[in-house]
């Protein structure tokens, strides 16, 4: 059976929840010199990123915007194409990520990078 709306509300919220903790939490604050640069954690950081990039999208089907508590506008249901573009912005951006964190100059190049994409779609279709 296909899974209840409030249950995908909860999955992609969690994986976004995750895919913060790593992005912001951890390379955007060693971007921008909060965190020391450690290669490996950074490695690690990066691929979890490049991997949830790939799976919260799936979870924004019809239904799933009424119901749980959420910040998701309805704009994301009246133009799902446009949306998914953005996500894709997102994934392409992401999935440069895991190379770029062996070097401090290519991962902040690449967190900004990665950072317009999340920004984007969050000043269009995240509600406040
Ligand atoms: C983060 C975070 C976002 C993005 C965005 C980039 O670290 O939590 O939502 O970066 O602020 O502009």
């Amino acid at each position: 059976a296909a899974p209840k709306p409030e249950d995908e509300i909860r999955y992609r919220q969690s994986v976004f929840n995750v895919i913060g903790r790593n992005f912001g939490g951890v390379l955007g604050a060693i971007a921008k010199g909060e965190r020391p640069y450690d290669q490996a954690e950074a490695v690690k950081a990066a691929k979890l990123v490049a991997d949830l990039s790939t799976l919260p999208f799936a979870s924004f089907g019809p239904g799933t915007d009424a119901g749980a508590s959420h910040k998701s506008s309805p704009k994301i249901w009246e133009d799902p194409a446009k949306f998914q573009s953005l996500a894709d912005k997102f994934q392409l951006e992401a999935a440069k990520l895991p190379a770029a964190a062996a070097d401090l100059a290519t991962l902040k190049a690449q967190v900004a990078e990665t950072g317009k994409t999340c920004k984007g779609c969050h000043d269009e279709y995240r509600l406040k």
